[in-house]
């Protein structure tokens, strides 16, 4: 018997074009798709068969007249809709967005403004340069979509975890794509920046400095979807009720914190498990530990400069740090359904800039005003005509009424013959909504200038805000910065661009420069420091914080003689703080019987060290040295995985070459009393203590 089909899990409302809601399946059919219990043609024709083709005689020739055969093949045929232009990998999940209400004073958005109203949303997170099939671990920025269905039409907020960007003004951006996609002759290297086009033209064109360094950090290979900070990047204009005004940028937190990958894991997962971030996205959910953000807004007086401090509000390679402007907490994200079917919301969903609610303006950002031509425009080619909107992870949640009609695909059936304002015919309806009935009126601004091809001088700083970037990490993670350069100029083949790249580093830290140069085998330039800002703790992820551990995976090595009754009470224990834990062993099938029996979920086969955050050896578990079992357990040596053991379970990892004192090595009685301890450890993400056991290589890393 095949297993019954899953439940669908509250996909979205569907909602018709008009607005018109629909109200769930009628006489037990729901009409959404693929209902009812036979198979049928597109038409609703009951099929007999539908793997043999119509032919004339066993052995002849099949017949034009299988209508069948041809619906089948030509909906297959086409299937696929072009992938995003950027953005094309990515995941996504349904959640509800509630706010607080303490944007009350500075927006008439209810979504942000209303408190406790409760918003659905969609959420897609993406890699940048890999095509739709590539790996979700490449060193890259993720982007981080949101699309309110808000009650007084969508918002989208379309940001990325990186709080600034590559270019200052929209019309660089094929540029900076052609430079960071493969190379057009041999179509190489797939999901990267580590080749000679990107660092070509990030060096020359510097204002790229800021977000390079970015994407050289940690920030550029998370560890989770669930694990990353969200930046509105622009700063925005917010209205209130008293059309006042104030500049905001926005920024997600995550309740786990902000963490990453090592360089060796997000490596491994490329190849061991492509789908990384996918996946684990999915399965928390799918397990109920819902990913969490608090958003928050930085607020500026809306002054004629759009200046703060000095620092441009409309240079997108900026940002104003949380220490000068803290971050103010205006509402929740909680992601709590997976999406039902991938191709029809995740891969359909479209996002746009200049879908914006009242409350919610746009600044004079040269990026984010190309941004607004662009998102509509793409969509036009990727989902086939002007009716994407009326996809139905698309729609509006609100009542539409556009005067809009036909092209391809329309799927409403408007009523009324004028679809033209001011008319008679149709009673003069609809009627323009003004400030009052919550219309988009725009609040007046100050437009004036001289028609050039230039930016202001505000913009000439590439390098200060790069600077203080580095200069306010933790050291674990200059030295990732200083290994990711090393890295990806290493795989440079031109030896021109490798040195104009330290040039470019001789400005920002003396002691980067000389690492990545030595690393390289090149001459360190001579150092060419800017002034900057002083280091912003808040842009450090190593921060002694401990985190909750919600969807957190932890490895038990197990065989036939464990300790089954202490895996099961440090199953319960761990389980019920958020984590999960998986019985790994030799083989497959289960351990032992009755009440205690574990099922054997990864074997020395199918198991890879980046699956697990956590690696624990029951009492009892198999002595012999197993060599993939070896390499698991180095493996989550090097990339700073907490170890914890029970019983004689310590003999495997001594077996393994692991010192059983060194930091980060649990060692416990029981199952029961090792999990407390363990879960403390995963709290901290990683066993920072153990990094310069792990470090010294040939980029060598100041102590
Ligand atoms: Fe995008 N970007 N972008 N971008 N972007 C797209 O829109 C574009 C920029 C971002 O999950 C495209 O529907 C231009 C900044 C995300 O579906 C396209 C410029 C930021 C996503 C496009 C930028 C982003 C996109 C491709 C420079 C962070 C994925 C398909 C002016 C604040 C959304 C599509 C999703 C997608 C254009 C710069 C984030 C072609 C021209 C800055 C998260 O329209």
């Amino acid at each position: 018997m095949p297993p019954k089909r899953k439940p669908d899990q509250s996909a979205p409302k569907t909602v018709s074009a008009t607005g018109v809601g629909y109200t769930g399946p009628e006489e037990g059919r729901d009409p959404r798709a693929q209902a009812g219990e036979f198979v049928t043609s597109p038409m609703g024709v009951r099929l007999p068969d539908t793997d043999h083709s119509l032919k004339a005689g066993r052995r002849g020739p099949t017949l034009l007249e299988d209508f069948h055969l041809r619906e089948k093949i030509n909906a297959f045929d086409h299937e696929r809709i072009p992938e995003r232009v950027v953005h094309a990998r990515g995941a996504a999940a349904h959640g509800v967005f509630t706010a607080y209400g303490t944007a009350g004073n500075i927006t008439r958005a209810a979504v942000l403004a209303e408190k406790d109203l409760q918003t659905p949303v969609f959420v897609r997170f993406s890699t940048v340069l890999g095509s739709r099939g590539s790996a979700d671990t490449a060193r890259d920025t993720r982007g981080f979509a949101v699309k309110f269905y808000s009650k007084e039409g969508n918002w989208d907020l379309v940001g990325n975890n990186m709080p600034v960007f590559f270019i200052q003004d929209a019309i660089k951006f094929p540029d900076i794509i052609h430079a960071g996609k493969p190379s057009p002759s041999r179509e190489i290297p797939q999901a990267q920046s580590a080749h000679d086009s990107f660092w070509d033209f990030v060096t020359l064109h510097t204002e790229a400095t800021h977000h390079t360094i970015w994407n050289m950090s940690d920030r550029g290979i998370p560890r989770s979807f669930r694990m990353m900070e969200g930046f509105g990047v622009h700063t925005f204009r917010l209205v209130n009720e008293a059309r006042d005004t104030v500049l905001v940028q926005f920024k997600w937190t995550p309740k786990l914190g902000v963490h990453s990958l090592t360089w060796e894991e997000a490596q491994l997962a490329m190849g061991a498990d492509p789908d990384f971030h996918r996946r684990d996205l999915a399965d928390a959910i799918e397990a109920g530990a819902f990913p969490e953000w608090e958003l928050g807004v930085q607020v500026f007086p809306d002054n004629d400069e759009q200046m703060y401090e000095g620092i441009d509000l409309l240079d997108p390679t900026k940002i104003v740090p949380e220490e000068m402007v803290p971050v103010q907490p205006i509402g929740k994200l909680v992601l709590n359904a997976n999406p039902t079917n991938y191709f029809a919301e995740t891969e359909q969903v479209a996002f746009n800039t200049g879908h914006v609610v009242p409350g919610i303006e746009f600044t004079n950002d040269p990026l984010l005003q190309g941004r607004n031509f662009s998102y509509l425009d793409t969509q036009l080619t990727r989902l086939g005509g002007p009716n994407w909107r009326q996809i139905p992870i698309n729609r509006p949640h609100a009542p539409v009424n556009d005067n809009h009609r036909d092209g391809f695909m329309q799927q409403g059936i408007p009523e009324g013959d004028a679809p033209y304002l001011p008319n008679w015919v149709d009673g003069g309806e609809p009627v323009p909504a003004d400030w009052e009935h919550g219309g988009y009126v725009n609040v007046p601004r100050h437009v004036e200038g001289d028609v050039v091809r230039e930016s202001q001088s505000s913009f000439e700083d590439h390098f200060s805000q790069a600077a203080m970037f580095y200069a306010s990490l933790s050291h674990p993670e200059q030295v990732h910065v200083t290994e990711a350069y090393a890295f990806e100029l290493g795989k440079v083949y031109e030896k021109e661009i490798k040195e104009r790249a330290l040039t470019v580093l001789a400005k920002i830290d003396t002691e980067l420069c000389r690492a990545v140069a030595a690393g390289l085998g090149l001459p360190a330039p001579e150092p060419d420091l800017v002034d900057h800002l002083d280091p912003s703790p808040a842009l450090a992820q190593v921060t002694g914080e401990t985190y909750p551990v919600d969807g957190r995976q932890v490895a038990v090595i197990a065989g036939p003689d464990a300790d089954l009754a202490g895996i099961a009470a440090f199953r319960e224990a761990v389980e019920s703080a958020g984590a999960q834990v998986k019985v790994l062993a030799p083989v497959g099938g289960e351990l032992g019987s009755g009440a205690d029996a574990q099922v054997v979920e990864r074997t020395y086969v199918t198991a890879r060290s980046i699956e697990f955050d956590a690696v624990v050896v029951a009492d009892g578990a198999p002595k012999e040295k197993d060599i993939k079992a070896v390499v698991l357990l180095h493996e989550a040596f090097r990339q700073l995985k907490a170890f914890g053991t029970w019983g004689d379970g310590a003999e495997v990892l001594t077996a393994a070459g692991i010192d059983t004192t060194g930091p980060g090595v649990l060692a416990a009685d029981s199952g029961a009393a090792l999990a407390a301890d363990l879960v403390a450890a995963l709290g901290q993400h990683k066993v920072w203590d153990r990094a310069p056991l792990v470090t010294s290589s040939a980029v060598p890393p100041a102590a």
